[in-house]
């Protein structure tokens, strides 16, 4: 177990994962960056016989990422995404307007709880660069999905985010922009190529993933 202290001061902790594959972990973490606030990162390297006993330390769930602040533990990527907007609101981490608002709340529930064949066959391994492989009918379908899902935000914000500024719903797509750019998943809609750029540009990403590509031994099993 490793700390990594992003500020003399930090306010809470949070524990995740590799960083190379363990995309819970990158979005619950490029949330905490966004919203503005120190804290100190506990790193467990997943997949290793001592990875439930260590996070259990920190949280009942034996999963990675868990945000500790004081007395309260909030465990899952969702609800610690919604921890940190009620803690942080001045970050603006959903839209002002409460449709737009709504419609962001959507777009992270559904990469929160779908997309199940993409996530099994390309499983996010930030190392990893790859050729396209031979994919299921419904792992298609969830990138066709997920290619009209960011269309149809990217017109009516014109970018450069989905919902114009940085929100969760950027951070919960991102490591679905690396599944996309390991396994070499042809893209040609200009506005999609742009806004997959502009992810890769954000400055948590970017740290994100130079930290990534220096861990060691690792295999790409989590999804
Ligand atoms: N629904 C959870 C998923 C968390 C999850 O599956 N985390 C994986 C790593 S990405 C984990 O902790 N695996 C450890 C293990 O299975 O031992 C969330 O959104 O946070």
């Amino acid at each position: 177990m490793t700390y990594h202290v992003h500020s003399d001061k930090p306010i809470f902790d949070l524990v995740i994962g590799d960083k190379a594959y363990s995309s819970w972990s990158m979005r619950a973490w490029l949330v905490a960056v966004q919203s503005g606030l120190p804290f100190r990162e506990i790193n467990i390297k997943l997949d290793s016989p001592k990875t439930a006993e260590q996070i259990l330390k920190h949280s009942p769930s034996k999963k990675v990422p868990a945000l500790k602040h004081g007395k309260t533990i909030v465990w899952d990527s969702l609800a610690i995404a919604e921890y940190l907007h009620e803690l942080s609101p001045e970050a603006k981490l959903w839209p002002d307007d409460s449709a737009l608002r709504a419609l962001a709340r959507s777009y992270a529930a559904e990469v929160h709880s779908g997309f199940a064949s993409l996530r099994t066959e390309l499983s996010m391994d930030i190392q990893l660069k790859t050729k396209a492989r031979h994919l299921s009918r419904g792992a298609i379908a969830d990138i066709e999905r997920i290619l009209e899902m960011w269309k149809t935000a990217l017109k009516q914000s014109e970018g450069p985010y989905l919902f114009g500024d940085f929100t969760i719903a950027d951070a919960f797509f991102a490591p679905i922009v690396f599944r996309f750019l390991s396994y070499g998943v042809q893209i040609k809609d200009k506005m999609v190529l742009e806004y997959m750029n502009n992810v890769q540009e954000h400055h948590g990403v970017q740290f994100w993933v130079e930290e990534a590509l220096q861990e060691k031994n690792h295999s790409p099993v989590f999804k």
